[in-house]
C-alpha cells in the first residue's frame, strides 16, 4: 500500500505527469468557469445582488488569474509533456524529475490561490495588478501578495517545463527525425518553450519586486521615492503580451495536426508554417506597449507599436492560408475535432480582427477598459486556444485512454460551445461601444445595458452546458468507449505508432525517414537499448550520438516542491521565510542531486553502441 502511494507520488513517466498537468488544468478551468458564471449572473440585470463589489473584484481577478496562470499555460505545457516525447519518438523527457517537480509546484500554487480565494483573501486588483492600486498604500492586507506569489509558483513551473521541452526536442528525437521533419505541434511547442524562457522571468521579477515593495517597503514602483509606476506595466506586459501567443501557438499547432489528420493530406506549406511560428514568437516581444496606449506615449512610440501590432496578423494569416489550402479540394472527415477547428477558424478571425482594430490608438483610447476589450480577449483566448484545445483533446483522447469518444455527443458539444460562446461574447462588443466599463460589479437601469447583458448571461450558460456535455462524453467513454486501436484517425505522426495508451518501459525507439512517418511505409527500430535507457541524438540532423539512463522514480522532487511552497508562502508573512525556506529547498535539492543514489543519470558515450544504432538506422 505504502509503496504504491510512493510509486504514484514519485513517478517520473512523462505520460503520467503530462496527464496530471492536463487534468489539473482542466479542473482549474472548471473553477474559473464557475467564477465566470457568478460574474455573468451578477451582471445579468441592473442592480443585481448576487455578489457585492468587494467579492466581485476578487472574482474577476481570480477568474482571470486562474484562467491564464492555472489553466491556459499549464494545459498547453501538459500536452507538450505528454505528446512531444511521443511525437519525436523519445522514451521520456530529458529531465523527468524536473517535470515532476514542476507539476507539484504548479499544483501547490494553484491550491494556494483557491484556498486564499475561499478564505476571502483572493487577489482583487485585476489579473495584471497595476500599481499603485496593488501597492502597499491602496491594497493593505495579503490579497495582492497571494497574487504575486501565485505568479512565482506558476512561472517557476512553466520555466522548468519549457527547458525540458527544449532539450527533449533537441536531444531526444528519434534517429532520422531532423528538424525539418518535426510534427508542427512539436515545432509550436518548441517555439513556445523559447517564448516562456524569455517572457516568464520578466513577470516573476516584477511580481517579486511588487511583493518587496509591499512587504519590506522597497520603492521599485513608488514614484514618491524615486520608483516608477509605469515600470510595472512594462514588466508585466513584456510578459503579458507574449503570454497570449504562449497560449495559442501550441493551440495552432494542434489545429495543424487535426487538419492533416482529417484531410489525409500533408500540410500545405510546412516551411511557411514553421517560419510563421518563429516569426510570431519574435514579433510578439515587440508590441507589448499596445496594452499601454492610454498611459500617454510619445507619438513615435504609439505609431511603432501600432505598426507592430498590425504586422503580427501576417504570420497568423500565413498559417490560416496554409490550413485553407490543405483543406481546399480535400474530402475532410468531419469528426468532432474537425468541427472544433472550424469553430476556431470563425472565432479566432473575429478576435484577430478586433485586435487589429484595437491596435489603432484612437479606437483603443475610446474603448479602453470597456467590455469591448473583454469581448476581444475572450475571442482570442477561447476562440484561439480553448476551441483548438478541445479539438486536440478529442483528437488525442483515443491515444491517451485507448478508447474512443462518442462522435454524436462530441458534435453536440461543439454546437453548444460555439453557439454559447458567440451569444456570450459578441454582444459585449456592443456593450463596450456603448460605454460599459469592465470590472464594474453592476450598472444602472437607465444605462440601457440590461438587454445585451441578459443575452450574454444566457449565452454563458449555454457555453457551460456545452462544456458539461464534453465532460460527460469523456467520463462515459473512459469506461464504455469503443476500443480505439493504435491509429483511429490514420494520422501520420509517431505517437500513433504506439499502443493506446502509450507504453512506457517497453516503448520502442523508432527510426524515421520522413515528416509523415506513419504514411510512408515501415518504421525501423533501434536495437540495443535497455528499458531504462534512451538515445541522445544530434540537435539538427538527429543522428544518434550516445545513450543515457532515464532517471528513475523518486519522491524527492515532491519534497523539493513542498519546500519551495513553504518558502514562497512563508515569505508573505516574514522576511525570515527566505533564509529558512531557502535552507529547506537547498537541503531537498542536495538530497535530490546526491550522486550515485537511485540511478542519477550517468552519461555514457556510445561509440560502441552507436554502431548498433546506426546499423538499424539504415534498416
Ligand atoms: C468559460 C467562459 C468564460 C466566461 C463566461 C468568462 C467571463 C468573463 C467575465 C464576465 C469577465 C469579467 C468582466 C469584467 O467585469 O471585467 C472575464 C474576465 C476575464 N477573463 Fe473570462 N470568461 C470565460 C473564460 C475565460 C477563459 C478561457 C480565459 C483565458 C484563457 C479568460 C480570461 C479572462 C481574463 C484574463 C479576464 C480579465 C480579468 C481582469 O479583468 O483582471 N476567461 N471573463
Ligand atoms: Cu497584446
Amino acid at each position: 500500500m505504502m509503496s504504491r502511494a510512493r510509486a504514484w507520488l514519485g513517478t517520473t513517466e512523462h505520460t503520467a505527469i503530462g496527464a496530471r498537468f492536463i487534468t489539473t488544468a482542466l479542473i482549474f478551468f472548471l473553477l474559473g468557469g464557475l467564477l465566470a458564471l457568478v460574474m455573468r449572473l451578477q451582471l445579468a440585470v441592473p442592480l443585481a445582488n448576487v455578489v457585492g463589489p468587494d467579492t466581485y473584484n476578487q472574482v474577476f481577478t481570480t477568474h482571470g488569474s486562474t484562467m491564464m496562470f492555472l489553466f491556459a499555460v499549464p494545459v498547453m505545457q501538459g500536452l507538450g509533456l505528454y505528446f512531444v516525447p511521443l511525437m519525436v519518438g523519445a522514451r521520456n523527457t530529458a529531465f523527468p524529475r524536473l517535470a515532476a517537480y514542476c507539476y507539484w509546484v504548479y499544483l501547490c500554487g494553484g491550491l494556494f490561490l483557491i484556498v486564499s480565494f475561499l478564505s476571502n483573501t483572493g487577489p482583487d486588483t485585476g489579473w495584471f495588478a497595476y500599481v499603485p492600486l496593488s501597492g502597499p498604500e491602496y491594497s493593505p492586507g495579503k490579497r495582492v501578495d497571494v497574487w504575486a506569489q501565485v505568479v512565482t509558483f506558476t512561472e517557476l513551473s512553466a520555466l522548468g517545463v519549457a527547458v525540458n521541452v527544449i532539450v527533449t526536442v533537441f536531444k531526444h528525437k528519434a534517429p532520422g527525425m531532423s528538424l525539418d521533419r518535426l510534427p508542427i505541434f512539436v515545432w509550436a511547442s518548441l517555439v513556445t518553450a523559447f517564448m516562456v524562457v524569455f517572457a516568464m522571468p520578466a513577470v516573476m521579477i516584477g511580481s517579486s519586486c511588487l511583493a518587496l515593495d509591499r512587504l519590506v517597503a522597497t520603492h521599485f514602483f513608488n514614484p514618491a521615492e524615486g520608483g516608477d509606476a509605469l515600470l510595472w506595466q512594462h514588466m508585466f506586459w513584456f510578459f503579458g503580451h507574449p503570454e497570449v501567443y504562449i497560449i495559442f501557438l501550441p493551440a495552432l499547432g494542434m489545429v495543424s495536426e487535426i487538419v492533416v489528420s482529417c484531410t489525409g493530406r500533408t500540410l500545405f506549406g510546412y516551411v511557411p508554417v514553421v517560419l510563421a511560428n518563429v516569426g510570431t514568437a519574435i514579433m510578439a516581444f515587440g508590441l507589448w506597449v499596445h496594452h499601454m496606449f492610454a498611459t500617454g506615449l510619445p507619438q513615435l512610440g504609439a505609431s511603432f507599436f501600432t505598426g507592430a501590432s498590425i504586422l503580427i496578423a501576417i504570420p497568423t494569416g500565413v498559417q490560416f492560408f496554409c490550413w485553407i489550402a490543405t483543406i481546399w479540394g480535400s474530402r475532410p472527415e468531419f469528426n468532432a475535432s474537425f468541427w472544433f477547428v472550424l469553430a476556431f477558424f470563425a472565432t479566432f478571425l473575429v478576435g484577430g480582427l478586433s485586435g487589429v482594430m484595437l491596435a489603432s490608438v484612437p479606437l483603443d483610447l475610446q474603448v479602453h477598459d470597456t467590455f469591448f476589450v473583454v469581448a476581444h480577449l475572450h475571442y482570442v483566448l477561447i476562440g484561439g486556444a480553448v476551441f483548438p484545445l478541445f479539438g486536440g483533446l478529442v483528437h488525442w483522447f483515443p491515444k491517451i485512454t485507448g478508447r474512443r469518444l462518442d462522435e454524436r455527443l462530441g458534435k453536440l458539444s461543439v454546437a453548444l460551445v460555439f453557439t454559447g460562446f458567440n451569444v456570450t461574447f459578441f454582444p459585449q462588443h456592443v456593450l463596450g461601444l456603448h460605454g460599459m466599463p469592465r470590472r464594474v460589479y453592476t450598472y444602472l437601469p437607465e444605462s440601457g445595458w440590461g438587454t445585451w447583458n441578459m443575452v450574454s448571461t444566457v449565452g454563458a450558460f449555454v457555453l457551460g452546458l456545452g462544456v458539461l456535455v464534453l465532460l460527460a462524453n469523456i467520463a462515459v467513454s473512459l469506461r464504455a468507449g469503443a476500443p480505439a486501436g493504435r491509429d483511429p484517425w490514420r494520422s501520420p505522426s509517431l505517437e500513433w505508432a504506439l499502443d493506446s495508451p502509450p507504453p512506457f518501459r517497453t516503448r520502442p525507439t523508432f527510426v524515421v525517414s520522413s515528416a509523415y512517418p506513419m504514411w510512408n511505409g515501415e518504421l525501423g527500430q533501434v536495437t540495443g537499448l535497455a528499458p531504462n535507457e534512451q538515445l541522445v541524438t544530434r540537435a539538427v540532423d538527429a543522428e544518434p550520438d550516445h545513450k543515457t539512463k532515464i532517471p528513475g522514480p523518486t519522491i524527492l522532487p515532491l519534497f523539493a516542491a513542498l519546500a519551495t511552497t513553504a518558502l514562497i508562502i512563508a515569505c508573505i508573512f516574514t522576511p525570515w521565510g527566505l533564509p529558512i525556506g531557502g535552507a529547506a529547498v537547498g537541503s531537498t535539492l542536495v538530497a535530490w542531486f546526491w550522486p550515485g543514489r537511485r540511478g542519477t543519470p550517468s552519461f555514457e558515450t556510445l561509440d560502441r553502441r552507436r554502431a548498433e544504432a546506426t546499423g538499424s538506422f539504415s534498416a
